[in-house]
């Protein structure tokens, strides 16, 4: 929309929601919209609000109320500190408004801002110089005109707050939402400092703020969410997400802040140490439940002698979709009509999908859902429906965000048999796979546990971070990966076509992409998730392949930074729980 003619006045409609914008009648137009090489930049007069700058046809600030934005993002982390801040990043920021308050602070002895875009600060401080105000003459401040992201990778533990205040993640300030750049800032970070980025509306955007918040909860010891309302920002509630390096600092910035307000003695109009330390306790809650989705995975000891047929499988799964309380999308595929062993069938559900297929006397199934998932429920149905003896049962987070030996620890292993009264899934102890390094799993003496004559099949499930939005929000690059990529890295043999449907997740978390690829003697099914640039796979193989290049070839693909992986044996049954557990791994892959 940007700027429109409405009879003889001139108005702008901001342009950052498709479905849903606002608009303000304007009086002049100071500049007019420039190509700055980096964005499209305009500034505009109001009658109402003063003067806006407008970037990419998003509302940055308006003179009028500017100050809100202003105040919070430079005081909330100023006064939460443990000790006043004496060093200050700014990255972003160009029209200054940030360095102006932060500039207030008397203890500083330095604010380094890092812009991008020259154009901005030159336009800026022409024509709104009340915005950076003195900050030009101040012997503290120093500006750089760079790639923030690229500046900050070479001050270490320099800074006692940085504050990030970028353009929504869209043109040039993509790169500053992603985990290698909040792993620079908290390397830049000093010793109980605290970094804080302006993460989005967070009802208009709601994927912004709880993406940011999965990014920096893996790098930084704690992590908040300051929020407050102005003109400017459309869609009511707005965000900044703040991480520190310490894991006190969060805990006491309230005191603190009162403290540190009261001695600095600055007057603010709308930041208050009052409200400041625990804004929105129950929005803050829910964040750290919320995960990406769980799996049970269950090998399923069929008692014989006749093996479930295609139609009993189809049975199971049209009846497990009622017990975990999923909507079946689309008819199930299957890799071949007759249904031999190592046969699969996949039906994708509204979040994601269950699989299934059997080796020897073992019914391999795999429920995943993006939401919560009813496991007793899954398990008690399944062990009923094919009138088994008894299940091991691996317990999966998945797309957690959280450290390798946290999902471990979240990673449970059991047995489950039906108790006879009621069809409830009975567990026995619980047991975590073994933590491995991937030198260890990538190393010539690794066996997989098929190759150590311990089941009939493996699985290699991947949680990948951090990956290219460009690659898995493209259907077609998904299924190219799935259909050739993976299938030649990993030397299987692919069945049929991979399919990518767009189903659109019930959930918007989790939109993305879903790809099968069925295998011969098993499947490869992988979910996108576009918001939170992460990427699951699950891999079941009756054929060994190797690990590395299969896992680096994936991530390499996807331009994943981080993965968490598990190798499960599959196509068990009898064998020892605690065995089981052994032989099953969890390990971390970086790349470097
Ligand atoms: N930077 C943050 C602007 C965010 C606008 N986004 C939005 N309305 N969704 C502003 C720069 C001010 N110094």
């Amino acid at each position: 929309m940007g700027l429109v003619k409405k009879g003889h006045q001139l108005w702008f409609f901001e342009e950052l929601y498709p479905d849903v914008t606002y608009g303000f009648k304007v009086s002049k137009v100071i500049v007019p919209e420039t190509q700055t090489g980096f964005q499209r930049l305009m500034i505009l007069e109001t009658d109402r609000l003063g003067r806006v700058l407008v970037l990419d046809g998003i509302v940055q600030l308006t003179e009028e109320d500017e100050g809100i934005y202003h105040e919070w993002i430079a005081h909330w982390p100023l006064f939460a500190l443990l000790k006043p801040a004496k060093h200050v990043l700014i990255v972003g920021g160009g029209d200054g408004g940030v360095a102006r308050e932060a500039l207030r602070h008397p203890y500083l002895k330095s604010v380094t801002m890092v812009e991008i875009d020259k154009m901005v600060v030159d336009l800026c401080r022409e024509h709104m110089p009340a915005i950076s105000g003195d900050i030009f003459g101040d012997p503290r401040f120093k500006l750089i005109i760079g790639d923030g992201a690229e500046v900050i990778r070479a001050d270490k533990g320099k800074y006692d707050v940085i504050i990030i205040d970028s353009t929504d993640p869209i043109g040039p300030a993509k790169s500053l939402f992603n985990t290698s750049f909040y792993q620079s800032v908290y390397d830049a970070l000093a010793e109980g400092g605290i970094a804080i980025h302006q993460t989005g509306a967070l009802i208009l955007q709601p994927y912004e703020c709880p993406g940011s918040w999965r990014q920096m909860e893996r790098i930084f010891d704690d992590v908040r969410v300051v929020q407050f309302t102005n003109v400017s920002y459309m869609g009511g509630p707005f965000s900044l997400t703040a991480g520190s390096k310490g894991k006190k600092v969060f805990k006491q910035a309230e005191r603190n802040a009162k403290k540190a307000y009261k001695e600095a003695g600055i007057k603010t109009d709308w930041y208050s140490p009052q409200i400041a330390a625990l804004p929105y306790p129950e929005f803050q809650k829910r964040l750290e439940l919320d995960r990406y989705g769980e799996e049970i995975v269950m090998d399923i000891e069929l008692a014989g002698p006749r093996m479930p047929g295609l139609k009993q499988v189809k049975k199971w799964s049209r009846e497990t979709c009622e017990a975990i309380k999923m909507k079946a999308f689309g008819a199930p595929m299957v890799s071949a009509p007759g249904f031999g062993e190592g046969d699969t069938l996949v039906q994708y559900i509204e979040t994601s999908a269950i699989n299934y297929r059997r080796y020897g006397k073992t019914a391999c199934a795999n429920c995943f859902t993006c939401a919560a998932l009813p496991v007793d429920d899954a398990v008690g149905f399944s062990l009923a429906d094919f009138g088994a003896r008894g299940a091991v049962c691996w317990h999966l987070p998945r797309g957690s965000f959280a450290d390798v030996k946290h999902i471990r620890r979240n990673t449970k292993i059991f047995k489950a048999g039906l108790s006879p009264s009621k069809g409830m899934a009975i567990k026995s102890k619980i047991y975590r796979p073994r933590l491995m390094g991937s030198a260890d799993v990538f190393s010539p003496d690794f066996k997989l546990p098929m190759d150590q004559g311990f089941s009939s099949a493996f699985e290699l499930i991947m949680d990948i971070y951090d990956c290219d939005y460009s690659m898995i929000s493209s259907c077609e690059a998904v299924s190219r990966w799935a259909a050739e990529g993976f299938s030649k890295a990993a030397g299987l043999t692919p069945i049929g076509r991979a399919e990518a449907p767009d189903f659109g997740h019930a959930k918007k978390k989790t939109a993305g992409p879903s790809v099968t690829q069925l295998l011969a003697k098993g499947s490869n099914i992988s979910h996108y998730s576009v918001n939170w640039l992460m990427i699951v796979v699950n891999v079941v193989s009756g054929k060994g392949f190797p690990l590395r290049k299969a896992i680096e070839y994936t991530m390499d693909y996807f331009q994943g930074k981080y993965a968490v992986c598990w190798i499960l044996p599959r196509g068990i049954s009898s064998q020892n729980i605690k065995d089981i557990a052994d032989r099953t791994a969890i390990f971390a892959v970086e790349k470097k």
